[in-house]
């Protein structure tokens, strides 16, 4: 098979393009990127010498390029897009061009060549939230209703991924997932910022009360369920992924990370809230269990594993953390 990867040079991305080449050696797998700030050519590193591995830079924005790289595609795994909620609430217009314009240009490109799957990757923020104690779940039948200018442009690509299907017939199918953390994460994202604070010694930022809730995910098992829903995946579905993690506030996690490096609560200070903050993300997989999937990793012991990562690979995320911080200095979450 032929995969046509975009934003494989970003978190889930590259963590994704090493899952599949690992799996599955005889596949070549392209990887198209504009390498934005969020994008990190030392995120693949681990297979950028692979002989079925190829990268380009471009701009799924523009027809031209998108048109070469989808050559002779089989399969289309599409990750790239302005993924930071913060960033969308200082500057909305690169997430409506990127994440709907972008993905309009690439179901384009990939109904004229006839490609077998377009997997869309996507986000639980479409659902918008639930009451902090509320004990339903987001299904794939729940309504839309996304918050923040990110959600919503998330949201407005899986509609127009499922009009592609209904109106021209392109074989597609969706994940929304969780909060996803692991390798590779940007420092602006609140795992990798409280990790990478606490190395430099500074205490971890928690927005607000610290009570909203939040789902987490590890990426390998956001992963293996992209992979079970392009190879088992029923075309034309939704399938919601969800993590192996109990219900956490954000304080909770915090606690928990600042308890891994030996420190206590002094490390943990409470700044502004983000506006619009969603309170809770909650999802319920069964859909994608009945075909088999299971979160793997251990929700403890994979966010230790991730923290190692963290201290081990200063050189991967020192060059980031600067730009991170810029970004909570003008918001004034510092
Ligand atoms: P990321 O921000 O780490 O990476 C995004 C990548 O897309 C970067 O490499 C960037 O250079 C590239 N990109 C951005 N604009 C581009 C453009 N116009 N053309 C080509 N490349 C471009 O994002 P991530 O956290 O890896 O998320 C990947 C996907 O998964 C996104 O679609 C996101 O909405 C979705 N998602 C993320 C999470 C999460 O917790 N991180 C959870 C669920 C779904
Ligand atoms: O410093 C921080 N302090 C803090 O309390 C940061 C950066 C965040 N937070 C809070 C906000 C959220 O409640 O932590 C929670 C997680 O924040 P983010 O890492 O920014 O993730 P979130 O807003 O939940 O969105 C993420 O999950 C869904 C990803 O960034 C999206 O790309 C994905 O679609």
């Amino acid at each position: 098979m032929r995969l046509l990867v975009t934003g494989g040079c970003g978190f889930i991305g590259s963590n994704f393009i090493c899952y599949w080449l690992k799996k599955y050696h005889g596949d070549k797998v392209l990887n198209l990127d504009k390498l934005t700030y969020a994008g990190h050519l030392s995120s693949t590193i681990d297979f950028d010498e692979n002989k079925n591995y190829s990268f380009v830079k471009g701009d799924i924005c523009y027809p031209e390029i998108v048109a070469k790289c989808m050559k002779n595609v089989d399969i289309v795994v599409h990750f790239a897009a302005e993924s930071h909620v913060d960033r969308s609430i200082t500057d909305p217009t690169i997430f409506s061009r990127t994440n709907v314009l972008g993905t309009q240009v690439l179901l384009d490109a990939a109904l004229r060549v006839k490609v077998k799957r377009f997997h869309h990757v996507s986000t639980d923020e479409v659902f918008g939230d639930l009451p902090l104690n509320s004990k339903h779940k987001f299904r794939e039948d729940t309504l839309y209703n996304p918050h923040s200018p990110y959600a919503a442009s998330k949201a407005a690509s899986d509609h127009l991924v499922r009009a592609y299907h209904y109106t021209f017939g392109l074989p597609v199918t969706i994940t929304n997932g969780a909060n996803n953390y692991g390798p590779c994460q940007d420092p602006e994202k609140f795992m990798p910022r409280a990790i990478t604070n606490l190395i430099e010694n500074t205490p971890i930022k928690l927005y607000g009360k610290g009570d909203n809730i939040r789902n987490w995910l590890y990426v390998e098992d956001y992963c293996s369920a992209i992979d079970l829903v392009i190879t088992k995946g029923k075309i034309g579905e939704t399938y919601l992924v969800g993590g192996s993690s109990k219900e956490l506030t954000n304080y909770d996690v915090a606690r928990l990370i600042v308890g891994f490096f030996g420190l206590d609560k002094k490390y943990i200070k409470f700044v502004k809230d983000r506006s619009g903050h969603d309170r809770k993300y909650a999802i319920d997989s069964t859909k994608l269990k009945t075909l088999g999937w299971q979160p793997k990793y251990d929700f403890d012991k994979w966010l230790s594993k991730t923290i190692d990562w963290y201290k081990k690979n200063t050189w991967w995320w020192r060059p980031l953390k600067a730009k991170a911080e810029n970004l909570y200095r003008k918001t004034g979450q510092i």
